[in-house]
């Protein structure tokens, strides 16, 4: 039985894809916070429907020996490091953190492989942050990075690492280059979720006004499952390359808007209200990925649109709504 180790297991994409390995015999182990495990299962919610499949460790991204340990007891044949501080605007208001988690958490997780399982194969969550300013439209795994955040900039120096490790000690290891990806299980303080959840509450009554912050600022929204499915097919590709996963379509957040709101009959025109508090210092104003060549040498594709994608997020939380009154999922959107 193959095993594989996720850090980020607690996230929107390690849910999925510890889903996904387990469907497929892997024993699968999660890195997790101490505090995941103590507060009542609140942040181990997305694992629920499996979580007595899984092996959870106690671990922090910011701890060395944590990660050696948990490499030790594991000797994983794949790893998956997807666990990061990964909220943008956040990474403005605490650069130190971010700097540190992403970056000393990735060259942790690289150097307890190296040393403990260096035949291990071993997979970055790098991002089209890394994009940021672009030169060229769309981008693919040959276009220059120009990072706008202190996010972006620790997940090049994450992808440098990864590299240097590769062409250094010979690992297999390799980063997927994602675009942004979205589903049900998305934190409710990224775009999407946010407009869905407010969406579902202005539909029951709960809420009138949605305020955001960039409205014409434009991203390649995929949905998480099928990026979750790419990682997986780099670690089984015959070598270790970095991959550009992304749909090839483009949408603002006005558009993103427009489509969510007229899914549950509603006018965007009539709730949207800017607040530059949702602004950020500095913007990526354009992403649109060329994901031809993990078409060409993965087989892989997108199996949902930016129009399925809307739907079933729109859906998830009016049913949501519909069928709670108070969940602790209720809860977590109240908060942005
Ligand atoms: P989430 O924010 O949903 O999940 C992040 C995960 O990292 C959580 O499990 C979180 O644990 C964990 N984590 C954060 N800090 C630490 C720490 N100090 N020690 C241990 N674990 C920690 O992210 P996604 O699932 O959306 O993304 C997965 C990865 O892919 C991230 O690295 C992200 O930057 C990257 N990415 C995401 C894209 C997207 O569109 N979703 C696109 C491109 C890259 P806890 O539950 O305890 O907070
Ligand atoms: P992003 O996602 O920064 O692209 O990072 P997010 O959903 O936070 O922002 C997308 C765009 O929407 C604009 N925007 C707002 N964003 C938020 N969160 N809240 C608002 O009120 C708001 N108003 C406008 C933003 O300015 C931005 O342009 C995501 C994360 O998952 C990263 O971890 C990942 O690496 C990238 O996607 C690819």
């Amino acid at each position: 039985m193959k095993k594989a180790l996720i850090t980020g297991i607690t996230g929107q994409d390690g849910s999925y894809l510890a889903e996904s390995l387990l469907r497929d015999g892997y024993e699968v182990h999660g890195l997790v916070r101490r505090v995941a495990l103590e507060d009542g299962g609140t942040r181990v919610s997305r694992l629920s429907g499996f979580l007595d499949q899984l092996h959870l460790h106690d671990g922090s991204l910011e701890s060395f020996p944590s990660i050696y340990q948990i490499v030790t007891k594991v000797r994983p044949d794949e790893v998956y490091h997807l666990g990061a501080q990964s909220f943008v605007a956040k990474s403005f208001d605490d650069a130190f953190s971010t700097l540190k988690t992403n970056i000393e958490g990735t060259h942790f997780v690289l150097e307890a492989v190296r040393q403990i399982v260096p035949e291990c194969r071993f997979y970055f969550a790098g991002s089209s942050e890394m994009f940021g300013k672009v030169s060229e439209s769309p981008q693919n795994e040959s276009t220059p990075f120009h990072p706008r955040s202190p996010y972006g900039i620790s997940k090049v120096t994450g992808f440098d690492l990864t590299r240097n490790y590769r062409e250094a000690y010979g690992m297999f290891a390799c980063s997927g280059i994602l675009f942004n990806h979205e589903s049900p299980r998305r934190g409710f303080e990224f775009v999407t979720r946010k407009i869905s959840s407010h969406v579902a509450e202005i539909k029951a009554g709960r809420k009138t006004q949605l305020q955001l912050g960039n409205l014409e600022a434009r991203r390649d929204w995929g949905y998480a499952e099928d990026y979750v499915e790419a990682m997986r097919l780099m670690l089984k590709h015959s070598d270790p390359v970095d991959f550009v996963i992304a749909t090839g379509a483009t949408h603002s957040v006005r558009d993103y808007c427009e489509a969510a709101f007229a899914e549950a009959g509603l006018d965007y025109r009539d709730h949207v209200v800017h607040n530059e508090q949702f602004e950020r210092p500095a913007e990526v104003e354009l992403l649109l990925g060329d994901a031809s060549k993990a078409k060409a040498e993965l087989g892989w594709e997108p199996n949902v649109d930016f129009e399925g994608l809307v739907r079933l997020m729109v859906r998830h939380d009016l049913e949501r709504l519909g069928h709670s009154a108070a969940s602790s999922e209720d809860r977590a959107a109240t908060t942005v």
